[in-house]
């Protein structure tokens, strides 16, 4: 009853907005952040449920639009594995997120608190707050910690700014009882690339891409954090730190999604002296990233390194090292039908395996898990390397064997430094950008070189405006169209005539559109092929 009367005043103040239906997409809520301040609130109340229900396991909740907007934000929940929010508990996020009024908020809770077998007694729960450089956050995270406190028993730890991946990492390690500071968070990592960096073998430290590293921050909360790691590595890596966010607008013609969409350089690179130089691209909560060089003077081309290739790097590198130890591990490569043609082909041909799930970050980890290292990008520059535990105690065994030779070691000693350098909870900008920075070391490689390894095939991505994106229903990790009837046929038919040609319609799951993705041997082609099947959807 205390419970019920708590719940029933705290939510009168934050009345939802009227007129919108809000869902708990791919992403967690996403709208303007002014109609955020009652979802906030109530997923608030979902998180501390969540730690009741885990035993009163610590549970994340960040406060970000990542690539969007600056006038957007958005709320996502992290599970006490650091991972997403379980997806049985999202239809009960949209329920609560859209209830119409308190009475009917606290019958929702009442409902699934006693279907879930969850007691509203007082029982210790936890809520680790985070949010992203948007000046409505701050705000925000006052009505989610209203929503936790609302809960008996609840607390709420508010983190202030940090990353997406940070806030999913400090969940994870709380849960593990391990040291969960953001000082602990730059000390693992910083600590696992000088790892890396001793352990480059003599012959290639002379080729060394010692040149400097030019890191455009979408003007988010990376330029603060990035500096943090440039201070620490200053002997190790030559950083450079441009939209800080010190004077440009957050996600305005800069960033990882603006950089890999357009295909063109950010604001601020467009000098001379850029020409050549290796850039990088974070999105605004550092969860994604992409690699560029400005091709020519006076104009923003760029050749694009994005996801997939950093995945092909990630997973070379770790098939060498494998190779070396000469045992038969479970290597796995998670890509989505957006990975581009050609490096599918290339993984598979170093023989790889290579396997697909649908769009959204939540798959692919989960299919990533299932293997002894599992390897996952999106094109988008969204991923990281999972280490199974039992392959973790593996290598920790097979380190202490006398016998087994300093090639071995090292080798054993290299996969042990990216296990501890790789974000396990979610994609994490910074730990990937070490990881590549030491690989290229490793090998003694420009950005040149790496974006060699294969040629992207030419693509065309198109968004379609329809008057219901649900009448589009996917299968095959959405590959091909179950409904509308004879939708596919249509696709397949038009592919057809296009040598190298590759087609998919899909419902978005973050935007009101359908998608259409083209792959062919030119560009003319790939364009005509996405716009002829665009024109055959409407
Ligand atoms: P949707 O809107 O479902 O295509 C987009 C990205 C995903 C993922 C999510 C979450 C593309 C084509 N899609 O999903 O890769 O990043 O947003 O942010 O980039
Ligand atoms: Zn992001």
């Amino acid at each position: 009853e205390e419970q019920r009367s708590i719940l029933l005043q705290s939510s009168s103040r934050f009345p939802p907005p009227k007129g919108t239906k809000l869902s708990y997409g791919t992403a967690g809520f996403r709208a303007d952040a002014s109609i955020l301040q009652s979802t906030v609130f109530r997923i608030g109340i979902l998180a501390a449920l969540r730690s009741l229900k885990t035993g009163g396991a610590v549970i994340g909740l960040m406060i970000t639009a990542s690539h969007n907007k600056v006038s957007d934000n958005g709320i996502k929940v992290a599970d006490p594995s650091g991972g997403m929010l379980t997806q049985d508990w999202e239809p009960f996020a949209d329920s609560i997120a859209n209830a119409a009024d308190p009475e009917s908020l606290v019958k929702l809770i009442t409902e699934f608190a006693k279907k879930e077998n969850i007691r509203l007694d007082g029982a210790k729960a936890a809520v680790l707050l985070g949010r992203d450089t948007r000046p409505s956050g701050e705000s925000l995270v006052k009505a989610a910690n209203k929503g936790i406190c609302s809960v008996l028993g609840a607390v709420a730890i508010d983190m202030g700014i940090v990353t997406t991946p940070e806030l999913h990492w400090m969940v994870r390690a709380r849960n593990k009882g391990l040291k969960a500071t953001e000082l602990h968070y730059f000390d693992q990592l910083s600590t696992s690339f000088r790892w890396l960096i001793d352990l480059i073998p003599e012959k290639s430290r002379d080729n060394h891409p010692i040149g400097k590293l030019v890191v455009d921050c979408s003007n988010g909360v990376g330029g603060e954090k990035l500096q943090v790691l440039k201070e620490k590595l200053n002997a190790f890596l030559h950083l450079e730190i441009r939209n800080s966010g010190n004077s440009g607008i957050l996600n305005d013609g800069v960033g990882a999604d603006y950089v890999q969409k357009e295909k063109v350089a950010p604001q601020g690179f467009f000098g001379h002296s850029d020409v050549g130089i290796r850039c990088a691209s974070l999105d605004g909560d550092v969860d994604r990233f992409v690699y560029f060089t400005l091709t020519s003077n006076g104009d923003n081309k760029i050749n694009l390194v994005d996801g997939d290739k950093i995945l092909s790097l990630f997973a070379l590198f770790i098939k060498q090292q494998l190779s070396i130890l000469n045992e038969d591990v479970g290597v796995g490569v998670v890509q989505t039908a957006y990975a581009n043609g050609a490096s599918t082909k290339y993984l598979n041909d170093v023989g790889l395996k290579v396997v697909f799930t649908p769009t959204g970050v939540k798959y692919l980890h989960g299919k990533a898990e299932e293997y002894d290292i599992g390897i996952y990008f999106e094109a988008n520059g969204h991923g990281t390397v999972l280490f199974s535990d039992h392959f973790l105690s593996w290598l920790d065994g097979i380190k202490n064997e006398p016998c087994s030779g300093l090639e071995k070691q090292n080798a054993v000693k290299r996969l042990q430094a990216v296990a501890n350098l790789m974000n396990q909870a979610v994609g994490d900008a910074l730990s990937g950008l070490l990881l590549v920075e030491a690989i290229l070391q490793h090998m003694g490689w420009s950005v040149d070189k790496w974006n060699e390894l294969y040629h992207d095939l030419p693509s065309r991505q198109l968004k379609v405006k329809v008057a219901d994106r649900s009448a589009v229903v996917t299968t095959n990790a959405e590959t091909s169209v179950e409904k509308p009837p004879g939708l596919q046929e249509a696709i397949t038919a038009l592919t057809a005539k296009y040598p190298q040609g590759r087609c998919f319609v899909r419902p978005s799951g973050t935007e009101d559109v359908v998608r259409v993705y083209a792959e062919a041997k030119t560009q003319e082609e790939a364009d005509e092929l996405a716009d002829s099947d665009d024109k055959t959807e409407q």
